[in-house]
């Protein structure tokens, strides 16, 4: 590159992603191929519109290209209709919310400390903004009680529920949500962002029978060039998408971004796709077992998917923001989480999230989740200089970085 400083700074960030354990449960490493894709000369091209009915001229490639990604979406989630323009989860969101209630209308989602997300109604967010929104919480064990939901939603009577969290390791219940949804009235929105590569691969119940719209990010366990995605089954819902993606939210799609996402796909309807994610849930379970083994508590009590949220304050009377950057300070990145009923603010916090879907990528093991809990543990309690044993850990997995 001629930009030498711009060059120079890209190659500390990939030193850093190959120096440090990489255990923010919304992060992948994505495959040469994506990576190709995402970086390509598609970035120089404006197509909007969609395939077939662009307002710029030239786009019988672009048009192939997004083509492809559609058929490929629909084919992985089994779904009749495919947006695979939004530039992030959070558009995708805004869209798929705006496709299915009025602006002033009611969404009921899970609240931020439950695990839920900004978009889902949080009051300093669009979604809390432009909409009425209230939220039901997670019980004290850390379970979404559905009992407490369709009180919830009996009082508050949204227009729309959004279920699919940010930090909840169980499995959702769609069926029960639809049945919440219709007994008030509700559309029903499935935000599975942190879940897709596991419904995609059916080790998780999906949604697509029960959802009015699916959204999700394309980043996450589905290990694509970052970006969102939009699905429904429903014809009317899909037009009302496609006029909220675009001309409603967005002007030209990132081509390249939905190269990156068209290869993806492909590369998650392999059956290696399938060995990966019951890699990743099966890692994502022997890691929380050996916190659980050290009496750490785990929001839940264990988990069911990629990610879980430990409660560092009960278990190392440390706060969240504390736990992240001792970790840190020993290469092991986390995120800083709100825990259920959390006391303390969002930038502060009592706990931290992980997930293992970026190092399974890496090739980590059962065992090598089992000797990272053992570290982690001797970080927050302060034992010692563990830096090296986890220079060790990665040692083995630096001839795959490449
Ligand atoms: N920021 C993402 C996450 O970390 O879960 C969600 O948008």
């Amino acid at each position: 590159m001629k930009d030498t400083l711009i060059e120079s700074i890209i190659q500390k960030e990939k030193e850093r992603q190959d120096n440090h354990i990489e255990l923010i449960a919304s992060e992948n490493f994505v495959s040469k191929d994506v990576l190709k894709a995402t970086g390509s000369i598609l970035t120089n091209k404006y197509a909007e519109g969609y395939p077939g009915k662009r307002y710029y001229d030239g786009c019988e490639y672009i048009d192939q290209i997004e083509q492809i990604a559609i058929d490929r979406l629909k084919k992985l989630f089994k779904v009749k209709f495919a947006n695979v323009q939004p530039h992030s989860g959070s558009q995708a969101n805004a869209a798929a919310i705006a496709a299915l209630i009025k602006p002033g209308e009611r969404i009921l989602g899970l609240s931020l400390d439950s695990g839920g997300h900004l978009t889902h109604g949080y009051k300093i967010n669009f979604s809390g903004t432009f909409y009425e929104s209230s939220t039901y919480e997670v019980n004290s064990d850390g379970f979404i009680d559905y009992e407490k939901v369709l009180e919830k939603a009996k009082k508050f009577k949204p227009n729309l529920i959004i279920c699919g969290f940010s930090a909840y390791s169980r499995i959702v219940d769609f069926k029960k949500f639809k049945e919440i949804a219709d007994a008030v009235g509700a559309k029903l929105l499935a935000d599975i962002a942190h879940i897709s590569g596991l419904v995609a691969v059916g080790l998780h119940p999906s949604p697509v029978e029960y959802a009015d719209a699916i959204t999700s990010t394309t980043h996450k366990t589905l290990r694509g060039a970052r970006g969102g995605i939009i699905m429904t089954n429903n014809e009317e819902t899909a037009k009302m998408i496609d006029r909220w993606i675009f001309p409603g939210m967005q002007g030209g799609p990132l081509m390249h971004s939905i190269a990156g996402k068209a290869v993806a796909f492909r590369e998650a309807l392999q059956p290696e796709f399938q060995d990966y994610i019951n890699n990743v849930v099966n890692n994502s379970r022997i890691f929380a077992e050996a916190f659980k083994k050290r009496k750490v508590k785990i929001i839940s009590d264990g988990t069911d998917n990629h990610l879980f949220t430990i409660d560092v304050k009960k278990s190392y009377g440390l706060t969240g923001k504390e736990a992240s950057i001792l970790l840190q300070k020993n290469n092991i990145t986390v995120n800083k989480n709100t825990i259920p009923f959390d006391t303390e603010s969002p930038f502060v916090t009592s706990g931290i999230r992980v997930g293992t879907a970026a190092m399974t990528t890496k090739g980590f093991t059962g065992d090598d989740f089992k000797t990272l809990a053992k570290i982690i543990h001797k970080v927050l309690k302060n034992d010692d200089n563990v830096s090296i044993d986890v220079y060790n850990l990665l040692s083995k997995y630096k001839q795959n970085d490449e």
